[in-house]
């Protein structure tokens, strides 16, 4: 069980949402990923919602336990030494406060960058292991999540009918991938009542802006997404099987046809969330626009051309729920 920083009820109003709760997405199309028809039902469930849930994976569950375990360990101590490895800028211990835009919620994170030495060493002075240690469970685990990730894109591109299969997973796999990842603990809320509240978020809701993210969280449930009729849905949560959206780039790269799902998590008011997200991304230079073999008969591009770099300038001076994409939209 994961030992928790007490809750700031300062900040309980800013991050109150009062909407009521949703119902559980209980047709979340479930992927098995050992099975011949997959590269189908993965084209399938990123046209019809940009998101999927994923079973028979080969990320060894001896990974997950050990990055869980040292993310559990570095939550649990005290915030003034979990401050000494931040401020998240983006990269680094980030409490509260998302972004540079003023987001804030009732989050503490850490975010890595997947191909730059980041500072192990300060977050294994707070952990009190070996810099070694701390590094080795997150490499493995990103390693095993991005070998996945590639498995996926690749059927998908199979299932797009696209030659070569690897063109999206080749940006992944590239040494200069723009990828990223991300530790959230979210820790339980029991004073909302006091407040009226039904509900607090925990990260409000937002696209991502990547081509593929890949979730795995602890058996506790907050993650909401939002569906094609304007309704949001809670996901039944399961720390057994990870939890796939289509980001951003992904729905430029198939000229709209994926859509980038919007989502958000609220918190669980008895029970601490942890979650780990591994968010593929391209290098910086690359060129992101509609494949010319997605694009059918005169179909033309919804989308100014731009580079990745471009994207992401933009992107994270934005506030968290806009829509990104406006600024390169052609109509
Ligand atoms: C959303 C997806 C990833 O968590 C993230 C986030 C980033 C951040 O936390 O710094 C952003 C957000 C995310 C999109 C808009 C900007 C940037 C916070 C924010 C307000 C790491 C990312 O790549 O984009």
């Amino acid at each position: 069980m994961v030992v928790l920083t007490e809750p700031d009820i300062d900040h309980l109003p800013i991050i109150i949402n009062s909407c009521k709760s949703p119902s559980f997405f209980n047709d979340i199309p479930v992927i098995d990923l050992s099975k011949p028809d997959s590269k189908n039902l993965i084209v399938k469930a990123c046209e019809e919602f940009g998101f999927f849930k994923v079973v028979n994976h080969d990320v060894p569950m001896e990974f997950i336990s050990k990055l869980e375990s040292e993310a559990i360990k570095f939550f649990s101590s005290p915030l003034s030494e979990k401050l000494k490895t931040g401020p998240a800028d983006p990269f680094g211990y980030g409490n509260k406060q998302i972004g540079q835009s003023g987001d804030i919620g009732w989050v503490e994170y850490i975010l890595l960058s997947t191909n730059s030495e980041f500072n192990y060493q300060k977050f294994a002075s707070v952990l009190g292991v070996n810099p070694e240690s701390i590094r080795a469970a997150v490499n493995d685990y990103v390693s095993a999540v991005k070998k996945m990730s590639c498995e996926i894109l690749e059927k998908l591109a199979e299932g797009l009918k696209i030659h070569p299969t690897n063109v999206f997973s080749k940006l992944l796999m590239d040494e200069k991938s723009d990828s990223v990842f991300r530790l959230n603990h979210y820790p339980p809320c029991p004073d909302i009542q006091e407040f009226n509240a039904k509900n607090l978020i925990g990260f409000g809701e937002h696209t991502d802006p990547q081509i593929i993210s890949v979730l795995r969280s602890n058996n506790t449930s907050g993650l909401q997404i939002l569906l094609k009729n304007g309704n949001w849905f809670s996901v039944p949560s399961d720390q057994n099987s990870f939890f796939i959206n289509v980001g951003d780039s992904l729905q430029v790269m198939t000229n709209g046809r994926f859509k980038s799902v919007k989502h958000r998590v609220l918190t669980n008011s008895v029970k601490s969330r942890l979650s780990m997200i591994y968010f593929g991304g391209p290098p910086l230079s690359e060129k992101i626009a509609p494949l010319p073999s997605l694009m059918e008969g005169e179909e033309s591009s919804l989308y100014k051309e731009f580079t990745w770099f471009e994207y992401k300038k933009s992107a994270f001076k934005s506030r968290l729920a806009e829509n990104r994409l406006t600024l390169f939209e052609k109509f």
